[in-house]
């Protein structure tokens, strides 16, 4: 694994994002590696809660890899994102196995799309969320378009995504988008606790209660499906090739509409 660090102590299995340099970003590689570690740990007997973070203190994930994605067609982009929403968002979704992501900084774009993915969600309060993906021409396209309106409803999840702004800790968590803020310092502790308290519990009864909540979620595919088509569309249009194009020349983008 050269994109992500994995450690083991006692029943908990810490994932590390380990790309400090692109703020974390997800390119296919890590996104690879992540889905092999997700699922070694979910058959592992011996791990009973995951811990997901990013290394270094500026960021959990500052979205998915926005070099990688620039020069995508429409045909790639849905197929990218419907092999993305499988091998990795709803992957960990519906692990056995609860993951709680420990989001140490910047959680954008496709990396809030996997926080929110996790079952639980613990923040830093420096960190800064949000989808700013029709900032670049694009629309959320793991996922984000249907969890963040789950967990925080629809007016807020229209203005976080339709503003592309970012939120803090704070105001996430008074949304229900993380369930606890802590000082920096104390964020793995936090998460610890959590992630032991819930290895004195039955792994059998949990992966059941995971599946049953879930469960509900199923009636929204048309949802998720609908996501994997837009998402596909936006990489016709001059917007997102402007708006990628903006980013990486680093200056502001002039959306045409087109
Ligand atoms: N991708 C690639 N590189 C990134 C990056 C990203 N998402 N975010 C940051 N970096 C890189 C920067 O380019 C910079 O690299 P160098 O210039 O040093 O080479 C380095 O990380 C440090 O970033 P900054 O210099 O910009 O740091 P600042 O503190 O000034 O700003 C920031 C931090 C987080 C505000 C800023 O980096 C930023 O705005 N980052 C981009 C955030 C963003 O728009 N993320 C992408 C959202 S869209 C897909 C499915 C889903 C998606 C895509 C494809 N398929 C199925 C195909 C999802 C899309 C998204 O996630």
């Amino acid at each position: 694994m050269e994109n992500i660090i994995i450690d083991t102590d006692e029943r908990i299995r810490y994932i590390t994002i380990n790309r400090p340099e692109q703020l974390n970003a997800l390119n296919v590689e890590t996104i690879a590696e992540l889905s092999e570690a997700f699922q070694l740990s979910d058959e592992d007997q011996d791990i009973r809660a995951i811990i997901l973070t990013g290394s270094g203190e500026k960021a959990f994930i500052a979205g998915a890899d926005i070099k990688e994605f620039a020069d995508f067609t429409i045909g790639q982009g849905k197929e990218l994102s419907a092999r993305g929403h499988e091998t990795l968002f709803n992957l960990v979704a519906n692990l056995q196995t609860p993951v709680i992501a420990a989001i140490n900084g910047y959680a954008l774009g496709g990396g809030l799309e996997l926080a929110m993915s996790c079952h639980i969600r613990i923040a830093s309060d420096r960190a800064k969320l949000g989808l700013p993906e029709v900032s670049l021409g694009v629309i959320p396209g793991y996922g984000g378009t249907q969890r963040l309106a789950e967990l925080v409803g629809k007016g807020r999840a229209m203005e976080i995504i339709l503003t592309a702004g970012m939120i803090s800790a704070e105001e996430a968590h008074q949304m229900g988008l993380v369930n606890h803020v802590t000082f920096p310092s104390g964020l793995m502790s936090r998460a610890e606790e959590i992630a032991r308290q819930i290895c004195k519990n039955s792994p059998r009864a949990i992966g059941l209660a995971i599946k049953a909540v879930n469960a509900g979620l199923m009636n929204k595919s048309r949802g998720y499906q609908k996501e994997i088509e837009a998402f596909g569309e936006a990489f016709g249009t001059e917007d997102f090739k402007e708006g990628t194009s903006a980013f990486l020349e680093k200056r502001k983008a002039a959306f045409t509409g087109n």
